[in-house]
């Protein structure tokens, strides 16, 4: 969109599921990105809505509440809250932090609903559902798992498989399971309302492929499910929690939960407004957490329906085809509504090397992060926009966020403000100094400094954040570096003025550090403008010498950050280790023993010691490795599904037990002669089974 056209932004971050609290891979992925975004377009004066709230329907809400033994609204209650809270603490600068279970909402997503109804847009098709004897109800989406078609992930969700990515109808996966009985569901017929995606496919394409600027994962994305045809898609659920259908014959049914979440934002933009124009306290203020600080009155369809507003969804991978796609589909059978401008979707954040999960309790989870790091938002901050995945998924680390922490933000960062200021105290009462001669090394330094606002700018429009926040970071050095060759802690027994110009400038650094870095750390810009007693935050001043005039008197001298010790971090390290072993007992339920066989059974197979002597992956699969073995019989090809626990090279040389005597099977074109024995741990890892000293190939197992 030409900036120039731009009158308001309307800026969207994915509605966080009230099933559990947030951890680090959302706040990488989309809650930090959204926050720098907004309060860098806040800094230039630019008019901003900051659309968020709890995505309260569907199924992940009743399961959870199933789990627990409670009703589904005891759960919103409850991590509403705990994600409420903990945004706010960690300076999530929200507009407003709204619900789906708000009579706003009801009201909006079902008018929103019966206006495609009336224009005749769904399609009535009665279809075959799964449904669960046992429990007496339709099972939907993640009621229901079993292998996902596309890739073989055994635990595929009716809607999403999250190996893959691929979204789903329940009905598609193989060897459905219910999660509430675990039985096999039977197919029973049922009526709901489908959205035609196919014959928006047309409008969808144009809308795409004139976004070409947008990051290429999520360009690819809509570009493969263009290209793999658009089918329709139920937009109801037979289902006792949620937006209930606004139409006849539909009782027992809701809305489909990404037909109302997306929904969420729009009447989370009308609830603001409508509390805006009021303009008396009431109750919602605090359980919709409205930020006070950027309340003003205005026209929610502003922010919604006009061609100047620059719409932008902050989401994480597993969400683009909702925003790419579905709510697109659903705003244009609407009608009047603006398309996004752009949805910078991350990748995923890993954990010291491993997917995070909720189930698992394999997650850093921001509440108690803010009650185990008092004060330290900051830090976490800057670690996960430093390390944001948005190119590629990444990984983070508690030592890598220690080093981040001493190296960066304390021996950059905060030595160069702590020396400036300090220096500015010891010298001159705490009073600006006056900016004397300027010699040519002084020049450089403030030329230097004068460019970086315009390049932070770029990055941070082109929505990337690691970038611009090295670039913040650039500016610190560029400080200690002028510091450290102008050396005024020497100068000042020889040439008091010169020091006045050095400090001048050193100061004026750390003004326009207050600026460029309130984005990314609001905590620290807030005490660097205590010590500075300075106004800041306005983008425009950023750069410029004339921050800090000649006598103002600056505040104390505070230490910004302070050194991350070894025992904290192995303190979170052992947690997680904690969690891991409690989570693999927790687990360990042997599989039950098969039914008895007799001896000769056992004789007919023939077992011998092999090694693998050569190794590569199967071609477009995920899977397999194609294994040459030398048997001691002769040399042969084994297929084996390990490709995900072991890259072929390192495996080269291994010992193996392989069942030699096991009929040829053609398996992706490649004849398998045999199969090797692997032993599964509990935590669904692998290992090979073989003898615990080196012997012959061609020794037998028995
Ligand atoms: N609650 C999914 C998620 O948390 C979903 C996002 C809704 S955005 C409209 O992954
Ligand atoms: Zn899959």
């Amino acid at each position: 969109m030409d900036n120039s056209k731009i009158k308001r932004y309307t800026v969207t971050a994915a509605l966080p599921y009230t099933n559990g609290p947030v951890h680090i891979g959302h706040l990488a992925g989309v809650y930090l990105p959204a926050d720098t975004y907004v309060r860098y377009l806040r800094s230039n004066k630019r008019d901003v809505r900051f659309i968020c709230g709890s995505d309260e329907n569907g199924v992940p809400i009743t399961l959870k509440a199933k789990k627990e033994g409670v009703t589904p609204q005891v759960i919103v209650d409850k991590y509403h809250k705990i994600i409420g809270d903990s945004f706010k603490e960690f300076g999530v600068s929200f507009d407003i932090y709204h619900r789906t279970s708000s009579l706003m909402h009801h009201q909006t997503a079902s008018d929103f609903f019966e206006n495609l109804y009336n224009k005749g847009v769904f399609t009535e098709e009665i279809t075959e559902q799964y449904y669960d004897e046992k429990a007496q109800t339709f099972l939907a989406d993640r009621y229901i798992t079993g292998t996902c078609p596309k890739c073989g992930n055994e635990n595929a969700y009716g809607d999403q498989c999250e190996n893959c990515g691929s979204t789903l109808n329940a009905t598609d996966l193989i060897n459905p399971k219910s999660t509430l009985s675990g039985e096999p569901p039977v197919r029973k017929e049922t009526k709901n309302w489908f959205l035609p995606l196919d014959k928006y496919e047309e409008q969808l394409r144009t809308y795409i492929e004139g976004h070409k600027e947008w990051r290429p994962n999520v360009y690819g994305q809509c570009q493969s499910w263009l290209n793999a045809g658009l089918q329709p898609r139920a937009m109801t659920r037979d289902l006792d929690w949620g937006v209930k259908v606004p139409v006849k014959d539909a009782e027992g049914k809701v809305l489909y939960v990404w037909f109302d979440a997306p929904i969420g934002y729009i009447s989370a933009t009308k609830e603001l407004f409508e509390y805006a124009r009021l303009d008396v306290w009431n109750p919602k203020a605090e359980e919709y957490y409205i930020n006070q600080n950027t309340l003003q009155k205005g026209d929610w369809e502003d922010y919604w329906k006009d061609e100047d507003t620059k719409l932008v969804h902050f989401i994480g991978k597993d969400n683009i085809v909702f925003h790419c796609i579905i709510f697109p589909a659903m705003l244009m059978a609407h009608g009047g509504y603006t398309l996004a401008d752009n949805v910078p979707a991350n990748e995923f954040l890993n954990l010291e090397g491993q997917k995070i999960s909720t189930s698992k309790n394999w997650a850093v989870w921001l509440n108690e992060y803010l009650e185990e790091f008092k004060d330290k938002q900051d830090v976490l901050r800057y670690v996960l926009t430093a390390t944001a995945p948005e190119t590629k998924d990444n990984d983070f680390t508690w030592k890598d966020f220690q080093a981040r922490n001493n190296n960066e933000l304390v021996a950059i960062l905060g030595n160069f403000v702590n020396r400036v200021v300090v220096l500015t105290h010891k010298y001159f009462n705490g009073k600006v100094p006056m900016l004397m001669e300027i010699k040519p090394e002084d020049q450089e330094v403030i030329d230097e400094l004068a460019a970086y606002p315009a390049k932070i700018s770029a990055s941070i429009e082109n929505y990337r954040f690691r970038e611009a926040l090295s670039e913040v970071m650039n500016v610190a050095r560029l400080g200690n570096k002028y510091l450290a060759d102008t050396e005024p802690w020497k100068v000042i027994k020889t040439d008091e003025d010169r020091v006045r110009t050095i400090l001048n400038i050193s100061l004026q650094i750390v003004a326009s550090i207050e600026v460029l870095i309130e984005p990314f750390l609001p905590f620290t810009a807030d005490r660097l403008m205590k010590m500075l007693n300075y106004g800041g935050h306005l983008w425009e001043d950023a750069g410029k010498m004339h921050l800090l005039h000649r006598g103002h008197q600056l505040g104390e001298p505070q230490l910004l950050f302070e050194k991350i010790e070894d025992e904290t971090v192995q303190a979170q390290i052992d947690k997680l280790n904690r969690s891991k072993a409690e989570n693999s007992l927790a687990n360990t339920v042997a599989a039950p023993a098969k039914e008895n066989i007799q001896f000769e059974d056992f004789s007919a197979m023939d077992i011998r010691v092999a090694t693998i002597v050569a190794a590569e992956k199967v071609e477009k699969t995920k899977k397999l490795l194609k294994l040459t073995l030398d048997t001691g019989l002769d040399q042969r090809t084994v297929v084996s599904g390990i490709a995900e626990y072991f890259k072929p090279e390192e495996i080269i040389g291994q010992q193996v037990s392989v069942l030699v005597n096991l009929a040829p099977r053609e398996i992706k074109g490649i004849l398998s002669q045999g199969m090797i024995l692997m032993s599964e741990n509990s935590d669904g890892t692998l290992t090979f089974v073989a003898p615990t000293q080196n012997h012959s190939n061609g020794s037998v197992i028995r």
